[in-house]
């Protein structure tokens, strides 16, 4: 592994993102190498998988790979993207999966951390989405995660303004189950995730999989659907999407005529 590194002490599973000159960002190698490390926790009987940056980061992971973001026409959030993989992974995962949080959280890296099971940051966390920034619109899975675990009015507020929001607030919404100071941030992770792994894995991994199927369950018609679909079409399809990504690697500000 390049990318990532992993460990495995007394039943629990440790992924490190190791790609700290490009902020961690989720580059598609190193997703599949996620997607290959949780092939080896699920064989090596892990009861608790903890993801986190290197300890001191200042971010957490700065989301998708920008370089590898596709061409337009082509959907940059599709069912098959390594992240999506992952964040299926991280769900079917039998056993619970905790963000150990240091850092900014930026983009699809927010997406990947509110997939995790449970967050643990400090009160330099923070949680940031932003395709309002590059163009691009969201897939329906992630603005779903996004809603269920900071609620519909601050989801709104992260999609819209694609600006960060606090540590303190994301707990106080419970977006963050604890938020504990930096020098303790290791400490306590692995001994809630000690205190998960001495109780019984068939029953843990019974509640993980009751818990998401029926947060799950939300009736959503056909035609809205596709009428999603059409409108996620027409971003991706758009010069701002185009501008969006020029922008960042120019490194200035896009700008941005909504079409
Ligand atoms: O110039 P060099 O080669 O040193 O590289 C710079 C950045 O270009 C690179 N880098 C990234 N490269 C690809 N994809 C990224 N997401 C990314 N983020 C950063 O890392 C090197 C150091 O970056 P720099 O100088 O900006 O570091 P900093 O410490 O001053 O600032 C850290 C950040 C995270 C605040 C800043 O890098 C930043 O704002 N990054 C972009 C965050 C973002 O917009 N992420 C969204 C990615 S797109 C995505 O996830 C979805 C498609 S969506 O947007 O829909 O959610």
């Amino acid at each position: 592994m390049e990318l990532i590194n992993h460990s495995i002490n007394d039943n629990i599973g440790t992924i490190i993102f190791n790609n700290d000159e490009k902020r961690n960002a989720l580059a598609f190698q190193l997703l599949e190498e996620m997607i290959e490390v949780f092939d080896i926790f699920k064989k090596s009987d892990v009861r608790v998988v903890i993801i986190r940056a290197k300890a001191g980061s200042k971010v957490w992971s700065a989301g998708l790979n920008i370089d590898e973001l596709p061409e337009p026409g082509e959907d940059p959030l599709s069912f098959n993207n390594p992240l999506e993989r992952v964040l299926r992974t991280i769900e079917e995962f039998p056993a619970p999966v905790i963000a150990m949080a240091e850092g900014s959280i930026w983009g699809g890296a927010c997406d990947l951390a509110t997939t995790c099971d449970i967050i643990i940051g400090t009160k330099d966390t923070t949680f940031a989405i932003t395709p309002a920034r590059l163009g691009v619109a969201y897939n329906s899975s992630g603005i779903l995660h996004v809603i269920r675990v900071f609620g519909l009015h601050t989801a709104k507020e992260l999609f819209f303004t694609a600006r960060p929001i606090s540590a303190e607030k994301a707990e106080r919404i419970g977006a963050l189950n604890h938020l504990v100071a930096a020098d303790e941030l290791e400490e306590f992770t692995y001994k809630l995730a000690k205190t998960i792994s001495y109780n019984s894995p068939l029953s843990v991994s019974v509640a993980k999989k009751q818990i998401n199927v029926l947060a799950k369950s939300l009736p959503v018609n056909p035609a809205d659907f596709e009428l999603i679909d059409e409108l996620r079409n027409k971003a991706f399809n758009s010069h701002d999407y185009v501008e969006g990504k020029k922008a960042f690697l120019e490194k200035r500000h896009a700008r941005f005529i909504g079409k």
